[in-house]
């Protein structure tokens, strides 16, 4: 059997810094290569012993890169997100689309095995129901994130049924993590929230109290997405993305949660134009292809989330 070598495009943002320590795991220090357009800091500089700048907008750069490290799969994760997004539109669908395609041309040039793409929430628009979200219904983003993740899937399905391209992808909502933090997200909020409790005891929220979204703790999207990565091949039914539910809160009911740990915490809110985003997106999502297909099944609810969160948060303090 060849040994596995991993390439991860967007390292050093909220999920890859947290997914190149387990797939560095998984196949040793060795064989996971991480990349970002810029170098990393220095915290990052010890978790990725192997890194390599790379701007996944330039093919020849990437061809190279993946010559060089001999590389088997590539995690592609760059991308600009939803609300940084609406503040540089045209930037976001070039960065998002042309980067995929790039991986994707790639994927078949270098018969890469297999490729990770993250898709996200933001496929869902306005007319899409709101709650339980099904695999497949209507999705008319409004968002040049969303616009851009939707076309991704769809390209995603075709190179798989045209040139057998072995890509995955999840839909994921909200990432919610104390190693980083995330960038010009929606759901950002709920992270920060965390951070601004223990330092400040107060926190401005931009969205309103009872704005419901899809969440995840950062434990399970790793997970999720190495199980997927792992799955045998003829167990992935959906080759655009897949449905991924964690949990389900609102500003109100995380505020509420972390009171349990610091009652004097207190929150206010004062809406802006993320408030829009949130409102096209689902509240809840149906992932009920992804436990019957691969076995999916979410470890974390809102409360453990808050204690794992402060406790870390706390400790990274001291
Ligand atoms: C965002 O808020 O833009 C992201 C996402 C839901 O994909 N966290």
């Amino acid at each position: 059997m060849t040994q596995d070598n991993i390439l991860v495009i967007g390292a050093a943002g909220q999920l890859g810094t947290e997914l190149v320590a387990s797939l560095q795991n998984i196949y040793g220090e060795a064989h996971v290569l991480a990349s970002d357009v810029r170098n990393p800091d220095e915290r990052r500089k010890q978790l990725f012993p192997r890194f390599e700048k790379l701007d996944v907008l330039n093919p020849k750069a990437l061809a190279e890169v993946i010559q060089k490290h001999k590389i088997t799969q590539i995690y592609h994760l760059a991308a600009m997100l939803s609300a940084t997004g609406e503040k540089h539109p045209k930037h976001a669908w070039q960065l998002n689309m042309q980067g995929l395609l790039h991986v994707l041309d790639a994927a078949i040039e270098f018969k890469i095995a297999k490729v990770y793409w993250p898709s996200s929430i933001a496929v869902f628009g306005p007319t899409t129901p709101r709650q339980n979200t099904p695999q497949h219904c209507s999705m008319e983003p409004t968002t040049v994130y969303g616009i851009s993740k939707q076309a991704g899937e769809n390209w995603c399905q075709y190179y798989f049924n045209r040139w057998g391209v072995d890509v995955r992808s999840l839909r994921y909502p909200g990432l919610i993590g104390y190693k980083s933090m995330p960038g010009g997200g929606t759901t950002d909020y709920a992270v920060e929230i965390y951070h601004k409790a223990l330092f400040q005891k107060h926190f401005v929220c931009f969205l309103k109290e009872d704005t419901y979204l899809p969440m995840m703790y950062m434990e399970d999207a790793v997970r999720a997405t190495l199980e997927l990565m792992h799955a045998d091949a003829n167990k992935i039914k959906v080759r655009t993305s897949y449905n991924l539910h964690g949990m389900s809160f609102c500003p109100r009911e995380i505020a509420a949660s972390i009171q349990k740990h610091i009652p004097d915490f207190t929150i206010e809110y004062q809406p802006d134009f993320r408030q829009a985003i949130a409102d096209s997106w689902p509240q809840s999502i149906d992932d009920s292809a992804a436990r019957q297909d691969w076995g999916w099944q979410p470890a974390y609810d809102l409360d453990r989330m808050t204690e794992v969160m402060l406790s870390n948060i706390k400790a990274g303090m001291e």
